[in-house]
């Protein structure tokens, strides 16, 4: 038997897909009997107690007065980095999402020399897309990715937005493992008592919308609401938004304007949205950019249907036509029209729910995915110098 890797993952702690999957990665690793140290500002997951074979590691920053607002994060990031990597034999640091943490990761290595621990870098879209390629980080951003021992995008567009947008020949190497998610908390099921304590006096077949997410501007939350003021004309629904962000104030404002607002449930970020997302009917995705779309794989893994726009990785990970439809960018009529397709005609939703859950069990499965981090990290680690 091969012996435990020691292995660091660095993540943002917030409510995001690349704080999820890091967590997922680490949890898993340390359940395979794995030695697992998160380090970042806060633990990145809610546990009772911490799981076996897990280590948290806060990094803290300095609050002397001269250094506000100078952003010095990465560089008690990095620190940690250190101060870890030399009180245990790491293996692998793993860091998700380019900015900082890739840097932070760079940095560190530089410090601990050729003995310090093999860096993967996972992108996980706008650290390519928007933030990595903005002016002030390219280079650096750029440099920090070269520099990673592997890198991994959880989709084939963020492998080929990454290499034209840092100008990268496709000679590099980035290995595409896709995200994935856990079936057996994402699953079918249609009890719909969570939706009706949100709206008590909901009828026995009308559809219920629902979209997830951190409400930034590039979800297009006015597009959430806009699809729905569409289908809810042709056909009476409910539209539930989970999570928070910049984005509330302005939807709440719209549905206000267009009379809906008390057709909309904004439960605000829960733990337990599943069993609303499962007995929803259709997830909206009118996004602008999505490298992957983790929701949308949570909502297929509840066998719920995908109405999205046809950008980015979305097409990847929802097939149009069997699990769900696709539209072109900002088209909220087409977006509507494929609602309705699919909420007027019960037999048609039902085989598109039951293609999302087996396409989800066959291509994203966590088991699967996991095998490929652990077989990455083996790699690396047996061609580290011996320490
Ligand atoms: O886009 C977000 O809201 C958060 C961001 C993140 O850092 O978690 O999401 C990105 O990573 C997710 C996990 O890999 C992907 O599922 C999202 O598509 C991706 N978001 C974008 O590319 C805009």
């Amino acid at each position: 038997m091969s012996p435990p890797l020691h292995l660091a993952i660095t993540c943002f702690p917030t409510f995001g897909g690349s704080g999820m999957v890091a967590t997922g990665i680490g949890l898993a690793m340390a359940e395979r009997g794995h030695r697992v140290h998160f380090i970042a500002r806060e633990l990145p997951f809610q546990r009772a107690s911490m799981p076996r074979g897990v280590t948290f590691h806060e990094v803290t920053e300095s609050d002397y007065p001269a250094l506000q607002r100078t952003g010095t994060y990465p560089i008690a990031l990095a620190s940690k980095m250190i101060e870890v990597a030399t009180a245990e034999p790491l293996d692998v640091l793993h860091v998700h999402y380019a900015v900082p943490h890739a840097t932070a990761a760079w940095m560190a290595r530089e410090v601990l020399g050729e003995k310090g621990p093999r860096v993967v870098t996972t992108l996980h879209g706008t650290d390519t897309t928007l933030v990595g390629i903005h002016p002030s980080y390219l280079p650096m951003t750029r440099f920090s990715i070269l520099r990673s021992d592997a890198v991994t995008t959880p989709s084939e567009f963020l492998r080929s937005a990454t290499w034209s947008g840092f100008s990268l020949p496709r000679s590099i190497p980035i290995d595409v493992i896709p995200n994935f998610v856990d079936t057996e908390r994402y699953a079918p099921g249609r009890e719909r008592a969570a939706l009706r304590a949100l709206f008590p006096d909901l009828e026995e077949h009308e559809p219920v919308l629902i979209h997830v997410s951190n409400f930034r501007p590039v979800k297009r939350i006015t597009d959430v609401v806009g699809v729905f003021a569409e289908v809810h004309r042709q056909r009476p629904c409910r539209l539930v938004l989970v999570g928070d962000g910049p984005e509330r104030e302005p939807a709440e404002r719209m549905l206000r304007e267009l009379g809906l607002a008390s057709r909309v449930a904004f439960p605000g970020r829960r733990d337990d949205f599943v069993a609303l997302l499962a007995a929803s009917d259709v997830f909206l995705l009118p996004s602008e950019q999505e490298s992957f779309g983790l929701a949308a794989l949570e909502a297929l893994s509840c066998g719920v249907p995908v109405v999205a726009s046809d950008i980015g990785g979305i097409p990847e990970v929802v097939r149009h036509g069997e699990t769900g439809l696709l539209a072109p960018l900002g088209d909220v009529r087409a977006m509507a029209d494929h609602v309705l397709s699919l909420v007027r005609d019960a037999g048609r939703w039902r085989s598109f729910s039951q293609r999302a859950r087996a396409d989800v069990m066959e291509r994203f499965r966590m088991e699967p995915a996991i095998d490929r981090y652990e077989a990455l990290y083996r790699r690396l680690a047996a061609h580290a110098p011996a320490r």
